[in-house]
C-alpha cells in the first residue's frame, strides 16, 4: 500500500507523540511493595520499565482505583499519595529514556477475596459467582459470591476512577488507559453473564454500556480525551466470562467512544493469551468505524505484527510476553534478532530474577 507507515515510525495516539508503534502491553508482575501499602517505584521497578523504554509507549501494569479494586498479590494501586510519588519515580525514568507511558487504571470487580482486599467484600453488577480461584499468601482459594453494587456505591467507583486519572497525571503519567477488558469490573457490567441488573445498568445494550460510559466521562472530564484510551477484549473467555451477542454489545460501545473522542482502543483479538480464533466481533468493522488509534494485541510476532500496521488493519501493536523476556524488544524486532523465551515461572514471584534479568542483546553472552 502506497504510503503506509511502517512498526518502527513515529505516530501520534490522542495527545502523546510515539517515536515507533511498538507498545508495552499491561503486564500484571506483582512486585509492589504489599506491606508497604502497594507501593511501586522500588528500584527495581524502575530499572524494569526503564529497560523497556525502546517501546513507543508503554502502558504500565494494572493499578487499582481503590484497595476493594485489587485482585492479585503485591499489586501497586493509584489511590494514595505514596503510590503517586513511586509512580512518578518511574514516569521519570521511561521519559528521561525517551519513551511514553500511560498508567491502566483497573478495578478487578468481582474477580478477588476479602484476602487480597484487606476485608472487603468484592463487588460486581449482579451477585453472579465466578468459578475461578483467587491467588494468596494462604494459597488458592474460591472467589466468593460478590455483592451488588448499590446505585450510589456505583457512583463512588466512578468518582475513584476518577481520582486515580487524576492521580496518574499528577505522577508524570502522559495518559490513562481504562482496563476495560478480561473479565474485571467494567467488562462484568458490558456482559450479560455477569451483568444481570434490571435497573439502569443492565438489560439493553445502552444501560449496560452506561457504566463504562460514566467512568469514560468522569475520566475525560478529568485528564482531557486525548489522553484517554480503553482497553477491550470483546470475545475472551477470561475470568469466566460470555456475552451472548458480543457485537451488539460492543459495536455500540465503540459507537458511542467514537462520540467522546477518546484517544485509543486496545484490542485483544480473540481469547486473552490463547487462540485469536474466537467467533463473535468483527475487529475490521471495528478499526474501519473507530476514528481513534487502534492497537492490536494477542499472540502477535513480528511477521504478523509489520503486516497488521502496512495492511492498514492496526495503528499500533502491543507485545505483552515478548516484552517480558526481552528488554530491548524495539532493537530486537528492527534488526530481526532472535529473541529470549519468557518463563512463565517468574512471571509473579518477587524480586529482580525473571524481572530485571533478562539480557539485553549488548550484554548477552
Ligand atoms: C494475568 C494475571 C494477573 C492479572 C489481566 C491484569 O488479565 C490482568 C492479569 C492477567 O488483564
Amino acid at each position: 500500500m502506497k504510503n503506509s507507515p511502517t512498526l518502527f515510525e513515529p505516530m501520534r495516539i490522542g495527545d502523546i507523540e510515539l517515536a515507533n508503534r511498538i507498545v508495552m502491553a499491561p503486564l500484571t508482575r506483582s512486585r509492589a511493595d504489599e506491606a508497604a501499602g502497594d507501593i511501586p517505584g522500588s528500584e527495581m521497578n524502575i530499572e524494569y520499565y526503564r529497560q523497556r523504554s525502546g517501546a513507543g509507549l508503554i502502558i504500565s501494569e494494572g493499578t487499582q482505583v481503590s484497595p476493594g479494586g485489587k485482585g492479585y498479590m503485591a499489586t501497586p494501586g493509584i489511590y494514595s499519595e505514596q503510590q503517586v510519588a513511586g509512580w512518578g519515580l518511574i514516569t521519570q525514568a521511561v521519559h528521561a529514556a525517551g519513551s511514553k507511558i500511560v498508567a491502566q487504571i483497573w478495578h478487578v470487580g468481582r474477580v478477588t477475596h476479602p484476602l487480597l482486599t484487606g476485608g472487603v467484600q468484592p463487588v460486581a453488577p449482579s451477585a453472579v459467582q465466578p468459578d475461578a480461584l483467587a491467588y494468596t499468601l494462604s494459597g488458592k482459594v474460591a472467589l466468593p459470591e460478590p455483592h451488588a453494587l448499590e446505585l450510589s456505591e456505583i457512583k463512588q467507583v466512578v468518582e475513584q476512577y476518577r481520582h486515580g486519572a487524576a492521580n496518574a497525571m499528577r505522577a508524570g503519567f502522559d495518559g490513562v488507559e481504562i482496563h476495560g477488558a478480561n473479565g474485571y469490573l467494567l467488562d462484568q457490567f458490558l456482559r450479560d453473564r455477569t451483568n444481570q441488573r434490571t435497573d439502569d445498568y443492565g438489560g439493553s445494550v445502552e444501560n449496560r454500556c452506561r457504566f463504562v460510559l460514566e467512568v469514560v466521562d468522569a475520566v475525560a472530564a478529568e485528564i482531557g480525551a486525548g489522553k484517554v484510551g480503553i482497553r477491550l477484549s470483546p470475545v475472551t473467555p477470561f475470568n469466566d466470562m460470555s456475552d451472548t451477542a458480543p457485537q451488539a454489545i460492543f459495536g455500540h460501545l465503540i459507537e458511542q467512544l467514537n462520540a467522546r473522542g477518546i484517544a485509543f482502543i486496545h484490542f485483544i483479538e480473540g481469547a486473552t493469551g490463547g487462540s485469536r480464533d474466537v467467533p463473535g466481533f468483527d475487529y475490521a468493522w471495528a478499526r474501519k468505524t473507530f476514528k481513534g488509534v487502534y492497537i492490536a494485541n494477542n499472540g502477535y510476532d513480528r511477521e504478523m505484527a509489520i503486516d497488521a500496521i502496512a495492511s492498514g488493519r492496526a495503528d499500533a501493536v502491543a507485545f505483552g510476553r515478548l516484552f517480558i523476556a526481552n528488554p530491548d524488544l524495539v532493537h530486537r524486532l528492527k534488526v530481526d534478532a532472535p529473541l529470549n523465551a519468557p518463563n512463565p515461572q517468574t512471571f509473579y514471584t518477587p524480586g529482580e530474577i525473571g524481572y530485571t534479568d533478562y539480557p539485553a542483546m549488548e550484554s548477552a553472552v
